[in-house]
């Protein structure tokens, strides 16, 4: 029998059992350069001590070092795993199939298989600070921050922080620390492997040039964590630390927010999203329904039947979500209060009290399993008058400096600890990690499959909830810094993720709200937000052009929601984050390393949302391999940079070849590519004259880009796709692979509904790019439609006005107000437009 082992960062090398005795010499001459010096780890064991250093070797490709004395504990882990069953030892040294460890005079040093140099500590560990020489390498993760990918370069701080600045509305554009503090650096050159330091404490993480610094008090532990790909960095962390949960399916659609909404908001708004026919699935209360700002309260003036709003919502199919801001007021009397206070952190002898919004405020201890306890049971009874999910916000936790303390609880308060008393300079990082947990497993406790999103969190958060990037500022750099920022989030183990869309100061223009939602639409979690006194960021706010451009997007979206719960469901497996790094995806290739403006939705979708104002074309660089334009199958071979001409309505979207996308009403659509694969447990091979699938249930399958004439199926010569009806099992298509070239014509339909009165004579036309816009006549096909065609090369952009022949009548919107050109991709999808008015019917011209 012949194994196939990937050691050492080589290509995987196949060796019968003898040759395995002697592996590392076979593979330090096959793969000839960098070699760890060989060790004296010559006995069974797993564990080696020197000074106040312990370096332990854990299953599944981690090794634990603590710098200090004590033993180690840990609120982020989610089990802790068993030692390494096949590590060895020597005097010095700690060797597993992964990396070899060695203290020596105080100084660690970690280097994996091939060579690649983990840790080279520069300095004896001493009084928190942990020194080491820094490596030659990228460093992606550390959580939520601002900057690119690449975080090496400056200081990074960990300390949860309400980083608000009035001035701005929001962030600074380098503003750091933000809310949460994930330390787990993600290092890459041409291996990844990862350091994930677990420390709650204040701590800075120093990613400079010659040295990098970790800075904090007390006793430091590392985990040393294997790749040699990023994804497996990521799957071995959230091994480590938890796996991350999935929302339910509610929870992947659009929701709609803002800070203020009335109850008869909440009702117009829900009304017009179906009126428009815009997809969203949930609307949010933030802080104004409560009752003077308590928690687990509704205002009786304002929010008088809680139960019966939330029923009226849920009938026209949205959820609710509410948000629990952790400050309780002092209020004697309150039952919430009351009951809580046996479970609030003290300060000599009662509650400790600090400002939030209800004033003086008193704070739960979640550290505490009988605190959490209570807030679960308050959770409940939100729950129990219908709310679907709920919102944790300024946990980090955030006191307000203007009531005399500082912004957050002080170090010195004392803290549970959860079984290890302690003090919140401990607790602080961690206090929204516990409250989440609360949350989650009262949820959970339900038989929900809970929704919770927090602001604040640490390592192991994505146990519980999902995460927003807090108060991004409303600008053109807030914008950009969104997908970078997701990004990194998502390399740290936080794989539901989204940022307030049209930013959270308001006052976004059409366009920047446009290219916000755009990219909210392909975020893991979409959700319109905005502060309270600016206008609301709900998707028609903006004009004709924006509301027809947000209806498509979030279709679409609607129409990939199978394909994000199956990526969800890979999360909650794996940790692969949904939104992830080209270089998550395509690691061998050195030009992706630094791109952090586009992004893979999964596997299959590269997405390159426009992040720039005024921008009228883009760059977009796709790897090597065939990639189809999501909107119009024609296609591109990589690797190359493109330039992409740009509308309102742009958001470049490519399906790597290969692709197996699960889509709404049971359709799978197949992109067939060179070599075999595999999503969402169905299989896809390539066959000389076909394809062979494989599928786990019955599918509406479509194989895409099929040039020649298939006479044996359903084909659509026009769309080029077979499209077939199959249940479970494996079953072949056989047809000609060839395609014929990139970009063939396509017929383009368009169908126009008009206004009633409307006159059938004479018909309606379309004046289009596609005919130097002149106008062309449509034909009537049922009362009130028109439809005809045109014929357009695929993927180009059509520019075009709807009229009755000439342009004394053309489209108006409902308020007579002039129309913006309609503007769709060229592709086989049948177009449909309605129109509200004519300029004749106005009476202005
Ligand atoms: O002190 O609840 O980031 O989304 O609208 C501000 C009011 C508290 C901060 C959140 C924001 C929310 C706001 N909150």
């Amino acid at each position: 029998m012949r194994a196939r082992v990937m050691l050492h960062g080589c290509a995987g090398i196949a060796l019968d059992g003898l040759a395995r005795v002697r592996a590392s010499i076979v593979l330090l001459v096959a793969c000839g350069q960098n070699v760890a010096p060989p060790s004296d780890c010559d006995r069974p064991g797993s564990r080696v001590s020197a000074g106040n250093v312990t370096a332990e070797a854990l299953a599944g490709g981690i090794v634990r070092v603590r710098y200090g004395a004590g033993e180690a504990s840990s609120w982020a882990i989610a089990l802790p795993p068993a030692p390494d069953p096949d590590a060895r030892v020597g005097d010095k040294t700690l060797c597993t199939a992964a990396m070899t460890v060695r203290i020596e005079g105080g100084l660690v040093t970690a280097t994996l298989a091939d060579g690649t140099v983990v840790v080279d500590d520069a300095r004896p560990y001493a009084d928190g600070t942990l020194v080491r020489t820094a490596q030659r390498d990228r460093v992606y993760g550390l959580g939520e921050r601002t900057g690119g990918l690449d975080k090496r370069g400056r200081a990074w701080t960990f300390w949860n922080t309400d980083a608000y600045d009035p001035d701005i509305g929001g962030w600074k554009p380098d503003q750091d620390p933000l809310y949460q503090s994930i330390p787990l650096e993600v290092h890459f050159a041409t291996s990844a492997f990862g350091i994930f330091t677990d420390v709650t404490r204040r701590m800075v993480i120093e990613l400079g040039g010659a040295e990098d610094r970790i800075t904090t008090v007390g006793p430091i532990d590392q985990y040393l964590i294997a790749g040699p790909r990023i994804a497996d960095v990521v799957d071995r962390y959230t091994q480590l630390t938890g796996r991350p949960a999935a929302p339910p399916s509610w929870a992947l659609g659009f929701h709609q927010s803002r800070w203020g909404y009335s109850q008869a908001d909440l009702e117009a708004i829900a009304a017009r999203f179906r009126e428009l026919d815009i997809p969203a699935t949930a609307l949010w209360l933030d802080i104004q329904h409560m009752r003077g700002f308590r928690s687990f309260t509704f205002d009786p003036q304002t929010f008088p039947d809680p139960r019966g709003l939330i029923e009226r919502l849920a009938s026209r199919g949205f959820r609710v979500v509410a948000i629990e801001d952790p400050g309780i007021k002092i209020d004697p009397g309150w039952d919430v209060y009351d009951s809580g206070l046996p479970h609030f952190l003290q300060r000599d002898g009662a509650a400790y009290q600090g400002v939030a919004w209800p004033g003086p405020s008193a704070f739960a201890d979640f550290s505490s399993p009988a605190a959490r306890q209570w807030w679960g049971d308050l959770v409940a009874r939100t729950l129990d008058l219908g709310v679907a999910g709920i919102w944790l916000d300024v946990n980090e936790p955030t006191t307000f400096p203007e009531g005399g303390g500082g912004n957050t609880i002080p170090d010195d308060i004392a803290a549970v600890g959860d079984g290890r008393a302690t003090t919140m300079a401990e607790l602080h990082n961690a206090y929204a990690l516990f409250q989440a947990r609360a949350t989650y497993e009262a949820i959970a406790a339900r038989g929900e499959q809970p929704f919770v999103l927090s602001r604040a969190g640490y390592a192991g958060i994505q146990r519980y909830a999902a995460t927003w990037t807090g108060d991004t500022p409303s600008t053109w750099w807030g914008l950009r810094q969104t997908l970078p920022m997701m990004l990194g989030l998502g390399m740290s183990g936080v794989p539901i993720v989204g940022s307030d869309i049209g930013g959270y100061s308001g006052g976004a223009s059409p366009e920047l709200y446009a290219r916000w939602l755009a990219l909210g639409s392909i975020s893991p979690f979409a959700r319109a937000h905005v502060t309270a006194g600016v206008p609301g960021q709900e998707p028609w706010q903006f004009g004709a052009e924006v509301t027809d451009a947000a209806r498509e997007w979030l279709k679409q979206r609607e129409r990939l929601l199978p394909y994000l719960i199956a990526l969800a469901d890979e999360a909650a497996r794996t940790g692969a984050p949904l939104l992830r790094p080209l270089v998550w995806e395509f690691q061998d290739d050195t030009s992706v390393a630094d791109i952090g403006d586009e992004a893979m939705l999964g596997p299959w979708l590269l997405v390159a949302p426009v992040l720039d104002e005024g921008a009228t074309t883009r760059q977009i660089y796709l790897p090597a391999g065939r990639w189809f334009e999501l909107a119009s199958d024609a296609y591109v071979d990589g690797p190359t940079t493109i330039d992409v001409p740009l509308r309102i309505a742009s958001l470049p979207i490519y399906v790597r070849a290969g692709a197996i996308i699960p889509t709404a009403e049971d359709v799978l659509e197949i992109y067939p590519g060179d070599e075999r694969s595999r999503f969402a447990g169905v299989e896809v091979e390539p066959l000389a004259d076909g394809i062979r699938i494989s599928l786990p249930r019955a599918y509406r399958v479509r194989v895409h880009r099929v040039d020649r004439a298939v006479t044996a199926y359903p084909y659509d010569a026009n769309a080029r796709v077979i499209e077939v009806l199959q249940g479970a099992g494996t079953f072949e298509l056989h047809y000609d692979r060839t395609l014929d070239e990139p970009r063939p014509p396509v017929t383009v339909t368009f169908e126009v509904h008009v206004p009633d009165g409307t006159p059938l004579d004479p018909p309606i036309h379309v004046a289009s790019s596609l005919t130097a816009w002149t106008h062309v006549p449509l034909a009537w096909v049922a009362p009130g439609v028109a439809r005809g065609t045109f014929v357009a090369t695929r993927g180009e952009w059509i520019d075009y006005k709807l009229t009755r022949g000439s342009w004394q009548t053309v489209e108006k919107l409902a308020d007579c107000g002039e129309a913006p050109n309609r503007t769709r991709i060229a592709s086989a999808t049948t177009r449909i437009d309605s129109v509200a008015k004519w300029r004749d019917s106005c009476g202005n011209y």
